[in-house]
């Protein structure tokens, strides 16, 4: 996290909020059924690097939010997250062993048990947004904060885009086609967090608009610094099988631009989502910090 001073300390904080969140959040280890709790917890408890709830957290406080009334938001987006994964690993998706630098969800428990978990994790989610009361929310925005993360997941998000994934094996997709697809795969979450976090503080829409300008073009430069860490990194460091994609013929932005390409990409990407904070009526610090990370990450 080089040059990135203000957020290391905080995110390393905000990653233990989640995760004290998240062991209150989910049932226990030993509350019937055991096992579909326990592939819950293994799946979301603990590991990643938490980056969407690190997006809520860095939204909300910068427009003034009570670091605690971030916590339940940057746990729903971390529990949609987690139920993507537990269902990409699925032999019927990406059919992948290793996650998070252990044995994906389905391997180490078995496959059915596995499905049930990322449901399970996607119903609480909403049901922790829903319940939750921050003072000064009103049910209007907390009811549109759902509305956001819901579409996020669904068919014109994350859902749709894997949909398009799957389509996508063994051809030349042109740079496009391989936005578009990851705008809702992967940008659709990224861009729910900054909402999400935003609308703890303000359901001004000027401002929601110049955050989505903000989310829009990181996301993408997320997924592109990923497919260039699938053929660059190893696989201890990513914590799950580096050359993934080329092993099943994806095409992804390093096989379409090549490597340096794809990092001029991703800058570009982010200095997009640095100009879009211009003038912003708020402390953007942590956000421009953000762009940095994603940039630069290793992992
Ligand atoms: C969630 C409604 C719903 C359906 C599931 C399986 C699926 C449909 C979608 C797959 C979405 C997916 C896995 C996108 C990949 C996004 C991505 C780059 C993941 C890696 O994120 P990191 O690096 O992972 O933040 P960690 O482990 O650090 O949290």
């Amino acid at each position: 996290m080089t040059n990135n001073q203000p957020l290391a300390p905080l995110w390393t904080q905000w990653r233990e909020q989640v995760d004290q969140r998240l062991e209150i959040l989910l049932p226990a280890s030993d509350c019937e059924p055991c096992e579909l709790h326990q592939a819950m917890r293994y799946a979301s408890i603990g590991a990643g690097k938490r980056y969407r709830a690190a997006l809520v957290y860095a939204s909300g406080r910068a427009l003034g939010t009570d670091e605690r009334a971030l916590d339940i938001p940057a746990c729903a987006l971390e529990l949609i997250h987690a139920f993507s994964l537990i269902h990409d690993d699925l032999p019927a998706m990406d059919d992948d062993d290793l996650r998070r630098g252990k044995p994906s969800c389905h391997r180490a428990f078995n496959e059915a048990t596995a499905i049930l978990a990322g449901d399970a994790l996607q119903t609480l989610a909403f049901e922790a947004l829903c319940t939750y009361s921050a003072t000064g929310l009103p049910p209007a925005r907390q009811l549109q904060m759902v509305q956001i993360l819901a579409h996020a997941a669904g068919s014109l998000g994350l859902a749709g885009g894997q949909a398009i994934d799957l389509d996508l094996v063994a051809c030349d997709a042109p740079v496009d086609t391989l936005a578009t697809m990851h705008r809702k795969k992967t940008g659709a979450l990224i861009e729910a967090a900054v909402q999400l976090g935003a609308l703890t503080a303000t359901g001004d829409p000027v401002v929601l608009q110049q955050l989505a300008g903000y989310a829009r073009p990181l996301g993408l430069a997320f997924q592109v610094v990923d497919d260039i860490l699938d053929g660059t990194a190893d696989t201890a460091t990513l914590g799950k099988l580096a050359g993934a994609d080329r092993l099943k013929g994806k095409p992804t932005f390093l096989s379409a631009l090549g490597e340096s390409a794809s990092r001029h990409y991703a800058q570009a990407l982010g200095d997009e989502a640095i100009a879009a904070l211009e003038h912003a009526p708020f402390n953007s610090t942590l956000l421009i910090a953000l762009v940095r990370f994603t940039i630069e990450r290793s992992h």
